[in-house]
């Protein structure tokens, strides 16, 4: 019988992927036995129940007149040392790489200044690569903080590949996929939700994710204008974020108002994906998409870019839809057809539940704890 584990695991608190997949990797490993601290500067958006082994250490900044900014990375630093020591934990698991693998290498380093030893192992999730760590204000650090992590992963092959390409990273970076809980996504219908949405006849889309700049919101409602002047159709949009006004303004300048719905964040999705027909995620990069696995695992294909780790996921033509940059119009044709006919509708949703099984965290939990137990058998880094 393996022994249980004392896991740090740090994360941002807010609606983002980083911080869904660290949550609910958390409760998990709680699930099996093994003890949990969450770090972070408020409780995580999924961390909502009580649960055995589980326990959250808030990281309190620290105000005084002449900071413009408060020091983050200094304020959690102080914390993980505190939460290290205090209940002796063996690792810390840190999702998205700025600032968190940089404090988690100095609290290791000045807890080994006490004699104290705690592994590091950094997950990254996207953005703190492709495009907040590329900045070159911020590579040389982010560079340094991976190279001096005990174990990195990487939630898709392109995730990666880009970490080897930009960072000439010596260590490993290991591929361990983003996870879908199947049986909380499950595709079941909520009686009387669509209608609430969509008329008799509509097809019913849907778009979930943080309206940043990277997501291309605009093509959201592009896509869909296009899709819904060949077939009926309404269209939820489901999040919050910097680009929402703009989107407002488009679907009113397109005369879209009443068939778009903006509905803002609602936790749990998986009952207004459990009522949708396609998922649209144009984005401009996403290194795995964790809302369109979530979507699949409810029985919603996905038209997506072609972009990223996309396509590791998504099977084009049979559970979902990936457009190319050059391929617009062809994609848009593809959605029509797919929207039109109710035999290849059923076939697509058939074909993305058995491709969201193989990203189960029944699966992937083995991945994470198998990695957790080599680092932490392995003396020297
Ligand atoms: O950058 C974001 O969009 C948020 C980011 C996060 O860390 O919160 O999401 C990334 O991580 C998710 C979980 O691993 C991935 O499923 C998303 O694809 C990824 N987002 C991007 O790459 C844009």
């Amino acid at each position: 019988m393996n022994q249980p584990m004392r896991i740090g695991m740090v994360c941002y608190p807010t609606y983002g992927g980083s911080g869904v997949v660290a949550t609910e990797l958390g409760k998990a490993l709680a699930d099996r036995g093994h003890q949990v601290h969450f770090v972070s500067n408020s409780l995580p958006a999924r961390l909502d129940v009580f649960r055995e082994n589980l326990y959250f250490h808030e990281v309190s900044m620290v105000h005084y007149p002449l900071f413009e900014h408060s020091p983050y990375v200094l304020a959690l630093t102080g914390k993980l040392v505190e939460v290290v020591r205090e209940q002796k934990l063996d690792l810390l698991h840190v999702h998205y790489a700025i600032p968190h693998a940089t404090a988690a290498h100095l609290a290791r380093e000045i807890l080994a200044g006490q004699g104290i030893r705690v592994k590091v192992i950094t997950t990254l999730h996207g953005t703190d690569i492709t495009l907040v760590g590329k900045d070159p204000n911020y590579a040389p650090v982010v560079s340094f903080a991976i190279q001096q992590s005990d174990a990195v992963t990487a939630v898709s092959d392109f995730l990666r590949d880009e970490t080897h390409r930009y960072f000439d990273c010596r260590k490993k970076v290991i591929t361990v996929p983003n996870f879908v809980d199947l049986h909380r996504f499950t595709p079941s219908v909520r009686p009387g939700l669509r209608e609430r949405f969509c008329p008799a006849g509509h097809r019913l889309l849907i778009h979930v994710s943080n309206f940043r700049r990277v997501k291309r919101i605009d093509r959201v409602v592009e896509w869909f204008h296009r899709i819904s002047d060949q077939v009926p159709s309404s269209l939820l949009m489901v999040g919050d974020g910097p680009e929402l006004p703009r989107a407002e303004q488009s679907v009113r300048e397109g005369g879209l108002t009443g068939k778009v719905h903006f509905i803002g964040r609602q936790d749990p999705v998986e009952s207004l994906l459990g009522v949708s027909d396609l998922l649209l995620l144009p984005s401009e990069t996403e290194s795995f998409g964790l809302a369109a696995l979530e979507a699949m695992a409810c029985g919603v294909p996905v038209m997506s870019s072609d972009a990223g780790g996309l396509p590791e996921l998504i099977e084009d033509g049979r559970s979902g839809i990936l457009v190319p940059e050059n391929g617009q119009e062809q994609g848009i044709q593809k959605a029509v057809a797919l929207l039109s006919n109710a035999a290849m509708l059923e076939q697509f949703r058939q074909a993305s539940i058995r491709r969201a099984s193989d990203f189960s965290l029944d699966r992937v939990l083995p991945l994470y704890e198998a990695l957790y137990r080599k680092v932490l058998e392995e003396d020297n880094r």
